[in-house]
């Protein structure tokens, strides 16, 4: 009876060990402009107990203080050619364009997001649609991150009309 005790405390405490571990990094996105290759943003993604996953995305871009801009996860992890070679927008689920948490929307589709005066700004999503395992459909490693110049209108397809490639990032995994 004792050593079934013991077990059940030794699993217990693995249980808990695994969970206070279980929102850790495992990828990130540096943001850069297209023009200058400047930092201007990182995005942070974790994995979450409940097997969803959350990017924490921050900008800080003073060249667009008091503005919108759009974001998007685009097909490929390739800033090049002032963004343009990071292709369309990532549809792992064939779906159309459109704002996030709407009927339909790609899986990158982030959306507008508002810097202040000092072009800071920040967004935080949590979502099933993304994973980190290899040869998975929604795996987001890889992918490119693009800021846009404009806003996104969330309807003319397949780009929301977002306006120019101002920066771009690659998602890489975290060790
Ligand atoms: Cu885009
Ligand atoms: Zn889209």
């Amino acid at each position: 009876m004792k050593k079934y005790l013991m077990l059940a405390g030794l699993c217990l405490g693995i249980a808990l060990s695994s969970c206070t571990s279980t929102v850790k990094e495992v990828a990130q996105a540096i943001l850069n402009t297209t023009s200058t290759n400047k930092p201007i943003g990182v995005a942070k993604f974790y994995s979450l107990p409940d097997g969803k996953m959350k990017m924490d995305l921050e900008i800080n871009f003073p060249e667009r203080a008091d503005s919108t801009v759009a974001v998007h996860f685009h097909e490929h992890g390739d800033c090049g050619n002032m963004g343009e070679n990071a292709h369309g927008h990532w549809n792992p689920t064939n779906e159309v364009h459109g704002k996030w948490g709407s009927a339909a929307y790609h899986s990158g589709d982030i959306g507008n997001i508002k810097l202040d005066n000092k072009g800071h700004g920040t967004i935080s999503i949590s979502t099933d649609r993304w994973s980190i395992i290899a040869n998975d459909a929604k795996n987001i490693i890889g992918r490119g991150i693009i800021v846009h110049g404009g806003t996104d209108d969330y309807t003319t397809q397949p780009t929301g009309n977002s306006g120019p490639r101002v920066g771009c990032g690659v998602i890489e995994a975290v060790k």
